[in-house]
Parts: structure tokens; C-alpha cells; sequence
């Protein structure tokens, strides 16, 4: 009897010697299982945003076979990243468009996939469709807007029922210098915090089966506007609870950022502490959390692949394997998976101009230490309760 026949190269060893040559296979996430099986173990669901069929194929769209082919390998759950926002739903005071977001809903339908819904307000002034920047509230301006909200939360609510299971009802209302509310025409009119409830309020009225999110880019970094950030989401957080506002979680959106040259394990040190110290505090007062918008940007990370790679995967792997000590943490959903299509590609961009690289794939749509990262903060997760289905 022969003995067996050692293969020559173990799939280790291909996938090692592809990393040193600074290659990202498409086999190193071909042959695992997708992101969301391996959420799902834990009791999480994962996800991404996506954007709608109609720009052409060469978008981050499901349209696009190789981005589709993304999602339904790794996706349970879809955000849309610009559909739900008023700038597309809202063309004028009185209308609404939904065209794009319905292509987007019926996709996750057909392939029974989850849908939170992003966002039924965005609070800063430079987000609002063109007419309601300077519009005129006439002589009682409280009542008009207060109208002009309710109608919009029961007009997405009823669309879309029990299809969206978690809402970011409201999105970026704290003022990161100061951390008060932001002062806009629309905060203005009623008070900013009698707004805020008034959207929580609408949407437990109209969509009582979901989840309800407020959503924020506080983050774990540390400069002085984190700091003022935090310590004003503490404070709207409290009062939600004081005044028994309906809101079930903090939308954590997590768009981390290697921002510094140090080495990483420097900045992780420096934030962790207080990051956690924050994040008990939200949980004491009972809040779940969520991960609504994951993504690295890399603008100070070396110009070199295979080292700027690896330290966007370190550095999101010490921010994942915190949050997911939180067993109130039960859905992460990284905006967008490719790098093809990211946003970061227009903001914020490195000195050398070279092209960012904070998601899971490459513009090739090849998976990246930063996928095999999440899969393992994903796998390395304490099991947790599941959400509970929506509807
Ligand atoms: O990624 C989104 C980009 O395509 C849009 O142009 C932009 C304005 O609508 O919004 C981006 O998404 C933002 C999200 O809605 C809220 N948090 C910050 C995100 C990145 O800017």
C-alpha cells in the first residue's frame, strides 16, 4: 500500500505566499462561508449598503452581477446608502419619489434578505433637498413642521411595513464642537429636542415592529471633537430616557480612521478606554447597540499594499472585538464592500493621492485581510440572543 500523498502546497501555504507577493485571492474567500453565516453563529446579523439599479452596471448596486455576487455571498441585511435619505425621496414639499428605494426593497425581498432603513431624518442642513434649506414655514411654522415630519414617517412607514425591521430614525443630530443639538430651520421651529421626540414618537406609531435607531459618527478616536461628540450623544441619550422617548438603540456608525502614523496598537491603546467607558454607559441606560456604517479610512496608513492592508485589518479587528463584547450589539453593516465604489474615495483624501482601501474587497472585487478580519472578530464574538424577526 502506497502511503497518502502529502499535497504539495496546503491552501495555508497558497494563501500565505499570495499575502507575501501582496495579493488578495479571490479563493482566500471563496471557499469560506459568507460573512453573515458567520455573524449568524454568534447570534449576529451582518450586512452592507447598497445603492439602486439605475446608474449602470459599474456601481455599488445589485444590478452589478459582481457587487450582487458580493451580497448574496456575505449579506443578510441591506442598507440602501442613499435611497431612503430625503434629497431622493423628497423632490418637493409635497411630493414624494420612491422609485429608487422600492428597487432596492424589492431585491432584499426576493432574496430574503433583512432592510434597515436609512434614515427618515438627517438633521444637518446640508443634507436637505434644495427647497427645504430656506423654506417658508409660513405665520406657524411649529405646526407646519411638525405636519411635515409626522406625514413623512407615515408615508415611508406604511410603504415599506414590516419590509424595514430597524429604522435610524433620526441621524446625526449632535454638533461635534459643542455637542448640543444642531440649530437648523427645522430644530429651530419646534426645539431641537421636542423634534427628536416627535420623529421617535411617529415612528413607534407607525412602524411599532421596529427597532429604532439614533445614529451618530461619534467614534473611538481621540481629538477634542470626539470628545464633545461623545459627551453630547451621553447627554441626548439621557434625555431620550428621561423624557421616555421610544428609542431602542445607538446607531454606532463606525466609520473608524487610521488618522495618525503611529503604529496601531498605539492608537488602539490610547482609545480603548475610554471608547468602552463610553460604550458601558450607553448600555447602563439600556440602549442596544448597532454598527450602521462600517468602514476604515486609511489616509494615514503606509502607501504600501501589504502593510496598509494589514494595518487597516488590525485596527478594525481591535475596534470589532470591543464592540462585540457587548452582547448588546446585534447587527453590523459595513457601507459597501468594495472599494470601487466607497465614499471615501472622495473625502478626506490621502497626501500621496493614492486610492483608499477600508472594505472588505478590492476594486477587483478581491477579498482583503480586512474581510478575513471581521470574519474572525465575527467568529470570535460571544454568542448572543438574535434579534427578534420583525412583523
Ligand atoms: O456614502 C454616502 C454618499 O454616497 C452620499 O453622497 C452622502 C450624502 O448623501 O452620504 C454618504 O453616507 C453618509 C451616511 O448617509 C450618514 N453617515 C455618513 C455617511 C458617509 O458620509
Amino acid at each position: 500500500m502506497s502511503a497518502p500523498i502529502a499535497p504539495l502546497l496546503s491552501r495555508r501555504d497558497v494563501i500565505a505566499g499570495c499575502a507575501a507577493l501582496g495579493l488578495a485571492t479571490a479563493a482566500d474567500a471563496a471557499g469560506e462561508p459568507g460573512l453573515a453565516e458567520v455573524a449568524a453563529r454568534r447570534g449576529i446579523l451582518f450586512g452592507s449598503a447598497v445603492a439602486w439599479g439605475g446608474q449602470g452596471s459599474d456601481t455599488g448596486s445589485f444590478a452589478n452581477p459582481r457587487y450582487a455576487a458580493l451580497l448574496e455571498r456575505d449579506c443578510a441585511v441591506l442598507v440602501p446608502e442613499n435611497e431612503l435619505k430625503w434629497q431622493a425621496t423628497r423632490p418637493g414639499p409635497r411630493l414624494f419619489d420612491f422609485a429608487r428605494m422600492d428597487a432596492i426593497a424589492d431585491y432584499a425581498t426576493d432574496r430574503h434578505m433583512r432592510l434597515r432603513g436609512h434614515t427618515l431624518f438627517w438633521v444637518p442642513p446640508q443634507w436637505y433637498p434644495d427647497w427645504l434649506r430656506d423654506h417658508d414655514f409660513g405665520s406657524r411654522p411649529a405646526q407646519a413642521v411638525e405636519a411635515m415630519l409626522v406625514e413623512h414617517v407615515r408615508t415611508v412607514c406604511a410603504r415599506y411595513g414590516s419590509r424595514i425591521f430597524s429604522y435610524d430614525v433620526v441621524n446625526e443630530a449632535i454638533q461635534p464642537e459643542t455637542g448640543a443639538i444642531r440649530d437648523t430651520v427645522v430644530t429651530k421651529a419646534l426645539g431641537g429636542e421636542a423634534m427628536l421626540d416627535l420623529l421617535f414618537h411617529s415612528a413607534r406609531a407607525e412602524a411599532p415592529h421596529a427597532q429604532l435607531v439614533y445614529n451618530d459618527y461619534m467614534s473611538w478616536e481621540r481629538g477634542t471633537e470626539d470628545e464633545s461628540h461623545i459627551r453630547g450623544v451621553l447627554k441626548l441619550l439621557e434625555g431620550f430616557r428621561k423624557r421616555n422617548t421610544p428609542v431602542d438603540a445607538l446607531g454606532v456608525q463606525s466609520h473608524i480612521r487610521l488618522l495618525k502614523s503611529d503604529p496601531v496598537a498605539a492608537i488602539v491603546k490610547e482609545s480603548a478606554g475610554p471608547w468602552r467607558r463610553f460604550l458601558d454607559e450607553v448600555v447602563a441606560m439600556g440602549f442596544d447597540l448597532v454598527i450602521t456604517e462600517f468602514d476604515v479610512n486609511d489616509r494615514k496608513a503606509p502607501a504600501d499594499i501589504a502593510a496598509r492592508d494589514g494595518a487597516v485589518a488590525d485596527y478594525a479587528q481591535a475596534y470589532l472585538d470591543i464592540m462585540f463584547s457587548y452582547p448588546q450589539l446585534r447587527e453590523m453593516l459595513v457601507w459597501g464592500l468594495s472599494d470601487r465604489y466607497s465614499w471615501l474615495e472622495g473625502f478626506d483624501p490621502r497626501a500621496d493621492k493614492l486610492p483608499k482601501r477600508g472594505l472588505p474587497y478590492d476594486r477587483e472585487f478581491r477579498a482583503k485581510p480586512l474581510r478575513s478580519a471581521i470574519a474572525r472578530a465575527l467568529a470570535g464574538a460571544p454568542r448572543r440572543e438574535p434579534l427578534r424577526p420583525a412583523g
